[in-house]
């Protein structure tokens, strides 16, 4: 296989939108995924969704595999597909987009590899009251404070477990955008006792609202749920999860699926193993930004393996 470099930003984010990234713990940054990207992504989750439905057993539907990925949870009106980065090329190209691990790594703090990959198809559901004052959310973080995060040289928050969240649908406030507590990545005081006064003063509780193709960059520290849907519109989104490069991919803990599959892996370029199979090293390679240094506008360049069989696609 010839050498195809793996080029990501850096810094992948304006001093502006560190800044965000760093006061809130997440920063939305519209256009990461052009409206061609977009389509085919959601084409693709919408493909495999039907193809894991005509394939599973109802009665167990968590447990089917297609192309390695497989429903975490399907419901009527909720499906989470994970363990999908080789599941087609649309996907893969998510994952391994070089601004979205740009921006990934930044936040990290040294270079990623993907620990974890979801799309998230939901429709409203009418069994569930909506009324405006009332309304609870299913939040969480995804690590601690003290063990997940930490203050650089640079003055700067850096998270070893972070999401690029990607929305392929529109989502105006009616559209079940994901919900955080604003500013909780830095709160170490008791994730019960912040949700609890985050239902009592809401405008602590930011809503992604954003055209499709935009993408939520946040720390799992941050506390965070799904939105609710009001709208009668689907709601798409993709996740990839990153963290440094010695974490572990926690899709393969469950001993049915173990990926990269060798023909996957036999495409992927040796500068973009690490994305896929970490570094079995403590050595992080640490990646840290100043605040003030200029965002990286190099423009994308696509490794080719990446772009094999995609339509009308050049490298940018
Ligand atoms: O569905 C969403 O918007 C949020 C997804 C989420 O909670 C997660 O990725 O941990």
């Amino acid at each position: 296989m010839s050498e195809q470099a793996f080029t990501r930003p850096f810094p992948a984010l304006t001093p502006a939108q560190r800044y965000k990234l760093d006061v809130l713990g997440y920063v939305i940054i519209e256009n990461t995924l052009t409206p061609d990207e977009v389509g085919e992504t959601r084409d693709a989750l919408h493909r495999l969704r039907a193809d894991l439905r005509a394939a599973m057993d109802p009665e167990k539907p968590t447990e089917t595999r297609v192309r390695g990925a497989h429903f975490r949870a399907h419901g009527p009106h909720y499906q989470y597909i994970a363990t999908m980065y080789e599941a087609d090329p649309a996907i893969t190209r998510y994952c391994c987009h070089p601004r979205l691990v740009g921006m990934a790594e930044e936040l990290i703090g040294s270079p990623a590899r993907i620990i974890e990959t979801a799309g998230i198809i939901n429709t409203r559901d009418p069994s569930v009251a909506l009324n405006a004052t009332g309304v609870s959310y299913g939040f969480h973080a995804g690590t601690d404070i003290p063990f997940g995060s930490h203050t650089a040289g640079n003055g700067l928050y850096h998270c070893n477990f972070v999401k690029t969240l990607t929305n392929l649908t529109d989502l105006t406030p009616e559209d079940g955008g994901t919900v955080v507590i604003a500013g909780s990545h830095k709160i170490n005081a008791g994730t019960q006792d912040i949700i609890k006064l985050a239902y009592e003063d809401r405008s602590l509780i930011h809503q992604v609202v954003a055209p499709a193709g935009s993408t939520l960059l946040f720390s799992e520290t941050l506390i965070h749920a799904t939105g609710h849907l009001r709208s009668d519109l689907e709601r798409c989104i993709i996740i990839c999860g990153y963290g440094p490069m010695m974490f572990p991919d926690w899709s393969r803990g469950d001993g049915q699926h173990l990926h990269p599959t060798p023909e996957f892996d036999a495409r992927v370029p040796a500068s973009m193993k690490h994305l896929f199979h970490g570094r079995a090293h403590w050595g992080r390679q640490q990646k840290y930004r100043t605040l003030g240094q200029p965002v990286d506008t190099t423009p994308i360049q696509w490794p080719e393996w990446l772009l094999e069989g995609a339509e009308e696609k050049t490298p940018r």
